[in-house]
């Protein structure tokens, strides 16, 4: 089914995101096989039939309407397409917090039209929240507009990341010491174990700042548009070419204490 001009504002798209993500969380609720748990590349690198489970369903769903774009995801992802009309789906974001009963999970299911995030849906089963976005038409939780919030003062700033624990992010020891200065500086750093959920949370103004290293391209592809709807800004790590959602490394902020972000990361950890 090929897409007419008059799609360009990605309304059906929006709806079978919303609609997968929807089957999708009713699944986490149900937890069936939730203890069937699986290490994939590392220790605390893990899956569970769960995982499996919401993405065979978002990919039905996506399937049964346009059967002829490309799905990457996270648990079968077998296309590594990174052009053209492509969905990127993360099934449980946050998979270590499911398995251990902790509520910062989501379902997180990006549509990417050329090379950027046009529908974003993120949706946290066990907080009942929904955001969603469509590239030029705004950033919403359950419904209602959210932008980023109005923070200036980098020593004021509340920030967010994730510590590298899978063998897949760098070196821990230096890691460290990056947040330790941050941590130093600011109102604090979160380590909440969800990617998706953090750059909803810029979305929403209760973050100023987030970033994070050896991620992949479903943890963030739907979380890029909802900051960057909501007003805020969404790169990867300052000096890299290519784009976050291609490097797995990335910066969001509400856009006043980027440049400040950008230079404090990249004086422990440099561009690729
Ligand atoms: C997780 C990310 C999180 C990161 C974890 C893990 P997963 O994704 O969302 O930000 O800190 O290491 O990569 O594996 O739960 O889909």
């Amino acid at each position: 089914m090929t897409p007419t001009p008059s799609d360009k504002h990605w309304s059906r798209e929006l709806e079978v995101a919303r609609a997968a993500a929807e089957e999708a969380a009713g699944i986490l609720l149900a937890r069936d096989g939730a203890d069937e748990i699986r290490e994939k590349e590392g220790r605390a690198d893990l899956v569970t039939r769960v995982d499996e489970a919401s993405e065979r369903a978002i990919a039905a769903r996506i399937r049964a309407t346009f059967p002829d774009d490309a799905i990457v995801a996270e648990e079968f992802s077998g296309e590594a397409r990174s052009a053209g009309r492509r969905w990127v789906v993360d099934p449980i974001d946050g998979t270590m917090n499911f398995v251990h009963g902790h509520p910062f999970a989501c379902i997180s299911i990006a549509f990417v039209d050329d090379d950027n995030p046009a529908v974003g849906v993120v949706q946290a089963p066990f907080l009942g929240e929904v955001y969603h976005a469509v590239r030029g038409s705004g950033a919403y939780l359950n419904g209602e507009p959210i932008r980023v919030s109005s923070v200036e003062h980098w020593s004021h700033s509340l920030l967010a990341t994730g510590f590298p624990f899978k063998g897949t992010k760098g070196d821990p020891e230096t890691y460290f010491r990056l947040v330790a200065q941050t941590v130093s500086e600011t109102h604090g750093v979160r380590r909440a174990g969800a990617a998706a959920l953090d750059l909803a949370y810029v979305a929403a103004g209760r973050l100023d700042g987030y970033f994070e290293i050896g991620l992949s391209p479903w943890d963030v592809a739907a979380g890029i548009l909802l900051v960057q709807e909501a007003g805020g800004i969404a790169t990867g790590w300052p000096g890299d070419h290519q784009p976050p959602i291609d490097t797995g490394r990335i910066l969001a902020t509400n856009g006043r204490i980027h440049d400040r972000l950008s230079r404090t990361v990249v004086g422990y950890i440099p561009p690729l």
